[in-house]
């Protein structure tokens, strides 16, 4: 039985003033029926930990690079992110895919790279609007999990996102039959590579536009295991109710 996981990504949002929201929602959700986390900016890393360390809530990064250590100036490494007291990253996420040019095999070597450091990957796949116009959406979601996926991935190591491009920010929201079709495919992708056990413990997030109006909804969808919010993560009273539409 998959745990249910509730993943908020503040995105580029927030400051110190902010971090009052945290604690906030630790105090309403800090020890929920399901798996919360936040993925702060990386400035809030530690503070965020710091906030949330008497409750059940984790803290995660939006990004690593693939090296441990070097020559790589405004980079953090995932052994940075773990010091600071991440137990999770965002890897692969369609705004990192479009503002950095980021492709499948760099995603591959940035998961590996947070699993080795005890970090569990969550990896972001999306088809854009025109894909799924041209009726592409399940080619593509195929190669980007193919391609970004680590061998050997497990359910305590490994989380995917499906989050269709023209959903993110957006307000627009796929019908429960298209999320449905898409988590299916990469349930049945997942099993194929790693074998039942495995594939089948590997938790599938759905992403792009989760409100409190539309969460429980998408939760009753088959093979969605939880949420990777974003707008609606950044206050305590709309992450709040999708939490408990987890429940
Ligand atoms: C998709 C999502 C969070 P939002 O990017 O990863 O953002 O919920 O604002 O569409």
């Amino acid at each position: 039985m998959r745990r249910k996981l509730a993943a908020g990504n503040w995105k580029m949002n927030g400051t110190s003033a902010e971090l009052a929201r945290l604690t906030t929602l630790a105090e309403s959700h800090g020890s929920a029926g399901c798996d919360v986390l936040i993925c702060p900016p990386a400035t809030l890393l530690s503070r965020a930990a710091e906030a949330l360390s008497g409750s059940a809530i984790a803290v995660g990064g939006q990004d690593c690079h693939g090296a441990t250590s070097g020559a790589h100036t405004g980079d953090i490494s995932a052994g940075m992110l773990k010091d600071a007291g991440a137990s999770h990253v965002i890897l692969g996420h369609s705004e990192r895919r479009a503002d950095h040019g980021e492709g499948d095999a760099l995603v591959r070597t940035k998961s590996e790279a947070a699993i080795a450091a005890g970090l569990t990957a969550v990896i972001c796949l999306g088809e854009s609007l025109s894909e799924r116009d041209a009726g592409q959406t399940l080619d593509v979601i195929g190669t980007q999990l193919e391609g970004s996926t680590p061998d050997g991935a497990s359910g305590a190591r490994v989380v995917i996102a499906y989050e269709p491009v023209w959903a993110i920010g957006t307000g627009k929201v796929p019908t429960t039959d298209q999320i449905g079709e898409v988590h299916d495919f990469i349930r049945t992708g997942l099993t194929r590579r790693f074998g039942a056990e495995a594939g089948d413990a590997i938790r599938i997030l759905y992403g792009g536009s989760v409100k409190p109006g539309n969460a429980a909804e998408i939760f009753a969808v088959s093979n969605v295991d939880g949420a990777l919010v974003g707008g609606a993560s950044l206050k305590p009273e709309d992450f709040g109710p999708i939490i408990d539409a987890l429940e």
